[in-house]
Order: structure tokens, then C-alpha cells, then sequence
């Protein structure tokens, strides 16, 4: 078997993070992925940071191969309306109105943390660290499945790396079935497209669903019944790579969304 590799980056200033990015490869990319990792770091939108931590690992295991989630984008035209249609989605897939509310008000207070929110499908907060949150690492994405994934997203003109990173994220999240759904607000400012995803509905964008300005962000997965111990191993340490495309689709409105249960 070949051996892969997980490379991991994150930079930051005074302690403040400004830039993370990460993936799963094999040992011929390592020299091009650092490079290009510390390129991303120095010529980040936030500033120059003071430290760069590079991680290079070998992954003991073999990674396990997914496809993606299918994706598309909703017609949300306002914050109101982006807010409401995730709780559609949400509620569709079994969680609460409370747990989405509790999510919204988490997501809300201003604090950024690391990692995502667990909260059951009642609203109760279950991550270990409720500063900290679980953060989801060791996944990637094969180079086939990546140069498909971009030729998909050109035409959408969202092939960039946020959605890219974003969609690898949330594919291996949501193959875990005693996650239900996923409400994701970018920390970035100037990024005020956000997603809702579950393995049901797949992997949707949200235009609007924050205010411009606004410097925090997070996500909640929303968690069914199980194992919990379990659910953070595999978010936290089992490798996944996705090597197979499922569609995207161009702008659709909540009520065809809500039609085509997978
Ligand atoms: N695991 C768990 N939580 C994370 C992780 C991770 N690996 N990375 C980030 N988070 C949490 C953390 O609280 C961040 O503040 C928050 O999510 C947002 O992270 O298709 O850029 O990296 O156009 O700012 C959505 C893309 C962009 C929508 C998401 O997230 C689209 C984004 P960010
Ligand atoms: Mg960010």
C-alpha cells in the first residue's frame, strides 16, 4: 500500500488565527503542498502572521474513500430569509426548532471557537470543550476528484478554495450516520455565504446568511443518538478522502429543495 500522508497548516498572529488549510497526500506531493500552504499563510487576506505551523503525518491507517455531498445553492436574498430557510432544511431532517435556535444564538455571541458545536437534536450541547468544540481533521481529497470538482464549479463561479474545503469538510462529516444535519457561518467578514448540510438534503449554500462585517462564525453539527466517544474519533482521527463528484446544481429555491428527499 502506498503510504499518505496528512499535512496540516495553520498560521496566526499574536495567537489569533489567521489561516488554516489541510489535506491528505501521497509523499511526491509533500514539497509542492508545503510550498503552496506557505504561500497561502504569508498572503493571507487577515495580515502577515508571526507563526506558521506546519504539520506533515503519516496516517497509519488508509484512508477511507467517500463520494462528496451534492450541492447547490439557495436563492436567499436577505439575512431573514437565508435564517428561515435553514431552519426548514433543519427541521426537515428531524432537529428541533430549539436546537436550531440554540444554534443561531450560539453562532451569535461573538466568540469564535476553534472547532464545532454537538448539540442533540433537543438543543442540549454536548462537545467535551465547550470553549474549544470538535474540530474535524484528517481529510482530503483525491486530485482527480478535485480537477472534477473544479470544472464543475467554474461555471457556478464558486470554484474556490472556502466552498472547495468547505464541501470536503462537511462530505466527511455527514458519512457519520449519528450526524443529522450542519449549519456552518464563516468567522471571515467579508464572506457572508454560509451552508446548511445534512446527508439527506446534501451540502447547501446559503447566500446572506450573515452581515457583512461581522468577524465571527462556527458550526454546529446536530447529533442523533449513539456513541458519542465514537463520533469524536472519527471527526477527530479517521482519514477520509474523496475521490468520487456527486452533482452540483446552479440556484434552486427552498420549495424544489425540500421536493427531492434523498
Ligand atoms: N472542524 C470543526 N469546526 C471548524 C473547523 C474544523 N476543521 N474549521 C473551522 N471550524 C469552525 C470554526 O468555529 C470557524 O470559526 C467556523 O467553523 C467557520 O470556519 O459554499 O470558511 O473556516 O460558499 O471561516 C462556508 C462556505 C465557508 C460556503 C465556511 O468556514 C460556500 C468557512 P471558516
Ligand atoms: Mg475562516
Amino acid at each position: 500500500m502506498r503510504r499518505s500522508f496528512s499535512i496540516r497548516m495553520r498560521a496566526s498572529r499574536e495567537g489569533f488565527h489567521i489561516s488554516g488549510a489541510e489535506g491528505i497526500y501521497s509523499e511526491k506531493d509533500i514539497i509542492n503542498i508545503v510550498k503552496e500552504y506557505t504561500e497561502r499563510a504569508i498572503s493571507h487576506a487577515k495580515g502577515k502572521p508571526d507563526e506558521i505551523l506546519l504539520t506533515i503525518e503519516t496516517l497509519k491507517e488508509s484512508p477511507k474513500k467517500i463520494s462528496s455531498l451534492p450541492l447547490c445553492t439557495l436563492n436567499t436574498r436577505n439575512l431573514k430569509s437565508a435564517k428561515k430557510s435553514a431552519a426548514k432544511i433543519l427541521q426537515a431532517v428531524g432537529i428541533s426548532k430549539r436546537a436550531v435556535e440554540e444554534a443561531f444564538k450560539a453562532l451569535s455571541i461573538g466568540i469564535t471557537m476553534r472547532g464545532a458545536m454537538l448539540i442533540d437534536i433537543e438543543g442540549v450541547r454536548l462537545e467535551p470543550d465547550l470553549l474549544r468544540g470538535v474540530r474535524v481533521t484528517r481529510m482530503g481529497i483525491s486530485e482527480k476528484a478535485s480537477t472534477v470538482i473544479s470544472r464543475i464549479l467554474r461555471p457556478l463561479n464558486i470554484n474556490n478554495d472556502t466552498v472547495k474545503e468547505a464541501l470536503v469538510l462537511a462530505s466527511k462529516v455527514h458519512h457519520y450516520p449519528m450526524v443529522l444535519g450542519e449549519l456552518c457561518i464563516s468567522d471571515d467578514p467579508n464572506y457572508t455565504t454560509g451552508y446548511v448540510a445534512s446527508s439527506a438534503y446534501g451540502y447547501i449554500r446559503l447566500p446572506h446568511i450573515k452581515k457583512r462585517g461581522i468577524p465571527y462564525g462556527g458550526r454546529a453539527f446536530f447529533i442523533k443518538g449513539g456513541e458519542l466517544k465514537e463520533l469524536i474519533e472519527y471527526l477527530q482521527r479517521t482519514p477520509v478522502i474523496i475521490n468520487r463528484i456527486r452533482p452540483c446544481r446552479a440556484v434552486m429555491n427552498i420549495k424544489d429543495i425540500l421536493k427531492d428527499i434523498k
